[in-house]
């Protein structure tokens, strides 16, 4: 199975501090992957960095803000004087906000704009300069089951997420000659505190999403362990510009009645 061994191998994690972020970095952990986790957060970073060493993962933590392009440069720049050339980059970090379109303030669409999307933007050409001169990198964008689907409250996201999925493509196209693979992963609907909202019993939204998902059931975050390390390993070599659902196969059908089993 060496052929998704992460042996050798540096992965940054943006945003890897909580939620799915966390468990794709255990994930590329557990491969053989040198860590880097950046959050906004010291407390979380902090406390990531803990739980990481206690599983025996070799991670280093970095505080900056990705839709910061002074700040991640300098910090990319200090990563890979310190630490050493990012082989992978998992462009995680992301935000939400869930309002009606005709009600959310105009900054509030462009601060989503700017971290889900513009910011994989300014990490990506961050590392891909080393990883050109290396020939060889991994980018996996983490997209959304919204990089397809639109639903009510999420336009911001949903709009941020659907051009995440096409700047994967492009950033695919223009960087495979030299072997860079920039693909994606779209999760669907998972059991994080980024959902926790809106999955407290008794929401219909949550009863819903177990309706919508043919496997009946929220996604764990450990269901995109396997799929991070495809994505960042010599397994994926001839792999580019592509979204992976894991998603329980929502995008797969139309969804059945309330009442069919
Ligand atoms: C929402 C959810 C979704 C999921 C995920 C689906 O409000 O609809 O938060 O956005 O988090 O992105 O792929």
């Amino acid at each position: 199975m060496d052929l998704f061994s992460l042996a050798n191998k540096r992965a940054m994690v943006t945003g890897g501090t909580h939620g799915l972020g966390m468990a794709m970095a255990e994930g590329l952990g557990e491969a053989g992957a040198e860590l880097v986790i950046t959050s906004t957060t010291p407390s979380k970073l902090e406390s990531a960095l803990k739980h990481y060493t206690s599983k025996g993962y070799k991670t280093s933590g970095y505080i900056f803000d990705v839709t910061d392009e002074k700040a991640a440069a300098e910090n990319v720049e200090k990563i890979e004087r310190e630490v050493g050339p990012v082989d992978i980059l998992v462009n995680n970090a992301g935000i939400i906000k869930r309002e009606l379109a005709l009600d959310m303030a105009v900054e509030d669409f462009r601060r989503v704009i700017d971290v889900d999307l513009v910011g994989p933007f300014i990490m990506s050409r961050l590392v891909a300069k080393g990883m050109v001169e290396r020939k060889a990198g991994k980018i996996i964008n983490i997209c959304s089951m919204m990089s397809e689907l639109g639903r009510n409250n999420v336009s911001a996201y949903a709009a941020a997420k659907g051009g995440l999925k096409m700047l994967t493509r492009n950033l695919a196209t223009e960087w495979a000659k030299y072997n860079i693979q920039v693909n994606g992963i779209g999760p669907g609907y998972f059991a994080t505190s980024q959902t926790a909202p809106i999955r407290v019993d008794g929401n219909p939204f949550n009863e819903f999403i177990i309706n919508r998902t043919p496997t009946g059931r929220w996604g764990d975050p450990e269901d995109l362990a396997g799929t991070v390390v495809f994505l960042a390993s010599r397994a994926s070599d001839f792999v580019n510009g592509q979204i992976v659902y894991v998603d329980g196969g929502i995008l797969a059908t139309i969804g059945k009645p309330a009442n069919e089993k």
